[in-house]
C-alpha cells in the first residue's frame, strides 16, 4: 500500500487548486477542488482506504474527476495530473507550501503581487518592507514569516529516527548479504538513538572495499553519487538524506565502529583515558610502547580501557563515561520487556481502527494488555468523545474483554484534555470510573511559562490522573515546545506520583531524552506510549525504546513491563501508595 493519508489527499487538492489559481483557470474548477478537500477533511469513515479501492462514488461533491484522482493517488501515492501542474512552476515555489502561516490566499497574493517565487525571494521582500504594504499582510505577519522561514533553516538538513529506520535498515541489510562483507554495522547518530540525524554512517567489514563502495553506490535507492572512492562512498537518497559507507578491514571494524559511532564528546573523553594508559585510540587501532591489547569486538576496546561496555545511547559523555568505570552504568530496558501499553486510539475519536481491531493487533504484538485513551469533547477537531460516548465506550471495552481469556485485557482510559486553566475536559464522577486516564494538552500553546507549568501542575495533582501526555507538545523539525519548566513538572511527578509518558511517536518522542535521567533519579516512572492512530503504529514501541534507553532508563523505571496482575493491583492502589 502507498503510504497515503487523509492529510494527503486534503493538502494535494488544496495545492492543484492553488496551483490552477495561480495560471488563472476558472474559479468554478479551482472551487470544486477546495470543496472536495472539505469534504475529504470531514469525511466520517475511511476515506483513503475507499478511494484506494475506488469505492468513491455516490459521496455528495466529489465528481467523476475527483475520484479518479484521489483513486490514483490513495492506490499509487502519486498523481500524474498534479505532478504536470507542479511542472510548470518554479521548483522554488512549493518551498513557499512548507513556510508555516502561508496559506494559499497569501500565497498567491505574493506570487501575483510581488512575483514571489521561493523563499529566498520571500526573505528579501520581508526585509525590504514591500510586504508589509500588502493588503492583509500586516507587520505582524511579516514578523511571523521571518520566524517560520527561520524555523525551517534551521531544521533544514535534518530527519526524523522514525523517518528513516525503515529504509536504513533495508540499506543495512543489503549490505549484510553482500558476499565479501563479514560485519555491517550503522554508527553515528542512528546508532545513538539521537531523535533526529543529519545523516546516516554506514560500516562494512570487508577485503574488498573497492567493490562495497561500487556496490553501495549504485544500490536502487541511490539518488545522487556525491563521492565515490575505493574505502569511502558518500551518496543521497531521494528524500534529500546522505549516506557515507566506509569499507574497512575486519582487524579495523571494532575500532572503526567505536570510533563513528560518537559522540565526539565520548570519544574525546575515551581517548584521553586511553593516553593515561600509555594507549593511543584512533579509528583503526590502539598503538603504544608497552602491550598493546587484543580487540576482536568494540566490547574490547571498553575492557581494556578497565570499563564496562556503554551501550551506544548512552555514548554523549553525560556521566557514561564515570559509570562505566565504576561499574555503575544502568542495565537498559529492552523491547521485549513491555508487557503493555498505554495512549492508544481507535475510530472512536481519530483513530484509523476499531477496539476490537487494536486490540487483536496489540496481542500480535505479544502484549498482554492495551489501554484504551480517545480524545475527549475539547479536542473536537480529533472527535473527541463526550460522557455518554466516553461511558458507552467503558461499557464497550468491558464486554469486549469478556471475550479474552485471562491473559490479555483492555484497560478504558481517555486522553482528556487539560483545559486552559488546567481544569480537566471530563469532571470527577466520569473520571472515576476508568481504568486510567492520560492528561494533555492540545490547545493554548502560547500561555507563559509560569501559567503554563501551572496548568499542568494543576492537572497532576488530580487523583484520577494517571500519566501526562507529550509532555511539552513539540513535533521535531515542526513546531518547538511549548514554554513549560520541566524541572517544576519534575518534581511534582515524584511528590503526586504521575506518571510522566515518553510518547514513541516518532514526530514527539516526548518528553525529550535528556530529562529522563533526571526524573528517574526522583522517582518518576514513564509510560512508553506510541499513541497510535491505527494497528501499525503500536510498532512505534520501538523507538519509544531506544529514546527511553537514551535516557538511562531500566526496566523498573517503566510502569508498562508490569505484568497485567501488576499493573492491575498497581492501577487500584491510590495515587499516593503508588
Ligand atoms: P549527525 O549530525 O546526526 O550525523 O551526528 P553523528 O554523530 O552521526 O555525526 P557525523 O556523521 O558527523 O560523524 C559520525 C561520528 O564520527 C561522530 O559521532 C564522531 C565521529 N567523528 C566525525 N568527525 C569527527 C571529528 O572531527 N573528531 C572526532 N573525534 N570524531 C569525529
Ligand atoms: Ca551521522
Ligand atoms: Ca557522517
Ligand atoms: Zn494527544
Amino acid at each position: 500500500m502507498a503510504d497515503v493519508t487523509r492529510e494527503t489527499l486534503i493538502s494535494t487538492l488544496e495545492e492543484i487548486a492553488l496551483l490552477l489559481e495561480l495560471k488563472g483557470e476558472n474559479p468554478f474548477k479551482t472551487r470544486a477542488y477546495r470543496k472536495g478537500a472539505e469534504i475529504v477533511q470531514n469525511f466520517d469513515g475511511d476515506i483513503v482506504e475507499l478511494a484506494a479501492k475506488d469505492e468513491l462514488k455516490g459521496i455528495k461533491g466529489i465528481g467523476d474527476a475527483l475520484q479518479q484522482k484521489l483513486h490514483e493517488l490513495a492506490s499509487t501515492g502519486k498523481l500524474e495530473y498534479f505532478e504536470n501542474l507542479q511542472g510548470e512552476f518554479p521548483p522554488t515555489l512549493f518551498e513557499l507550501f512548507e513556510v508555516q502561516g502561508l496559506g494559499p490566499k497569501k500565497i498567491k497574493a505574493l506570487y501575483d503581487k510581488l512575483g514571489i517565487d521561493s523563499v529566498a525571494s520571500l526573505k528579501e521582500a520581508c526585509g525590504g518592507g514591500e510586504i508589509s504594504k500588502l493588503s492583509g499582510f500586516g507587520a505582524k505577519t511579516v514578523e511571523k514569516i521571518l520566524a517560520a522561514i527561520e524555523n525551517r533553516e534551521k531544521f533544514a538538513d535534518r530527519f526524523r529516527l522514525g523517518d528513516i529506520a525503515p529504509l536504513a535498515e533495508t540499506l543495512l541489510e543489503r549490505l549484510k548479504e553482500h558476499p565479501k562483507v563479514s560485519r555491517a554495522e550503522i554508527a553515528g547518530s542512528y546508532r545513538r538513538s539521537k531523535e533526529t540525524l543529519h545523516d546516516l554512517d554506514f560500516l562494512v567489514a570487508t577485503k574488498e572495499a573497492a567493490e562495497l563502495t561500487k556496490f553501495f553506490s549504485e544500490l536502487a535507492e541511490v539518488h545522487e553519487v556525491i563521492v565515490c572512492g575505493d574505502t569511502k562512498c558518500s551518496i543521497r537518497l531521494e528524500n534529500g538524506l546522505q549516506c557515507d559507507l566506509r569499507a574497512v578491514s575486519n582487524e579495523h571494524f571494532p575500532f572503526a565502529l567505536q570510533y563513528f559511532t560518537g559522540s565526539k564528546e565520548h570519544n574525546v573523553e575515551l581517548r584521553s583515558r586511553a593516553l593515561k594508559q600509555g594507549l593511543s585510540l584512533n579509528e583503526y587501532d590502539f598503538t603504544g610502547e608497552g602491550e598493546i591489547p587484543e580487540v576482536q569486538e568494540e566490547r574490547d576496546i571498553y575492557r581494556a580501557l578497565g570499563m564496562d561496555f556503554v551501550p551506544p545511547e548512552l555514548r554523549e559523555n553525560r556521566g557514561e563515561i564515570e559509570a562505566a568505570d565504576e561499574g555503575t552504568l544502568p542495565k537498559l530496558v529492552a523491547l521485549d520487556h513491555l508487557r503493555g501499553t498505554f495512549h492508544n486510539h481507535t475510530t472512536a475519536s481519530d483513530g484509523k481502527h476499531t477496539l476490537k481491531e487494536m486490540a487483536e493487533a496489540a496481542q500480535d504484538h505479544g502484549l498482554s494488555y492495551l489501554g484504551i485513551s480517545d480524545h475527549s469533547k475539547a479536542s473536537f477537531q480529533a472527535n473527541g468523545l463526550d460522557e455518554d460516548r466516553l461511558l458507552a465506550q467503558v461499557e464497550a471495552v468491558q464486554v469486549l474483554n469478556e471475550t479474552f481469556d485471562d491473559d490479555f485485557t483492555i484497560f478504558a482510559g481517555s486522553e482528556v484534555d487539560i483545559l486552559r486553566d488546567g481544569s480537566l475536559d471530563f469532571d470527577d464522577e466520569v473520571l472515576g470510573q476508568l481504568d486510567y486516564c492520560v492528561a494533555s494538552v492540545h490547545n493554548a500553546f502560547t500561555l507563559s511559562e509560569a501559567e503554563m507549568t501551572k496548568r499542568i501542575i494543576r492537572a497532576m495533582e488530580n487523583e484520577h490522573v494517571t500519566m501526562i501526555g507529550h509532555l511539552t507538545g513539540r513535533l521535531l523539525l515542526r513546531r518547538d515546545p511549548y514554554a513549560v519548566n520541566v524541572e517544576k513538572i519534575i518534581d511534582c511527578a515524584a511528590e503526586t506520583r504521575t506518571i510522566i509518558e515518553l510518547n514513541c511517536n516518532p514526530r514527539r518522542l516526548d518528553m525529550d531524552w535528556r530529562w529522563w535521567h533526571r526524573a528517574r533519579d526522583k522517582g518518576v516512572m514513564t509510560s512508553i506510549n506510541p499513541d497510535a492512530h491505527a494497528t501499525e503504529q503500536l510498532q512505534f514501541l520501538a523507538y519509544g525504546v531506544r529514546l527511553a534507553r537514551k535516557g538511562w532508563l531500566r526496566r523498573e523505571d517503566v510502569v508498562n513491563c508490569k505484568s497485567l496482575e501488576e499493573i492491575r493491583a498497581w492501577l487500584a492502589l491510590p495515587k499516593s501508595a503508588r
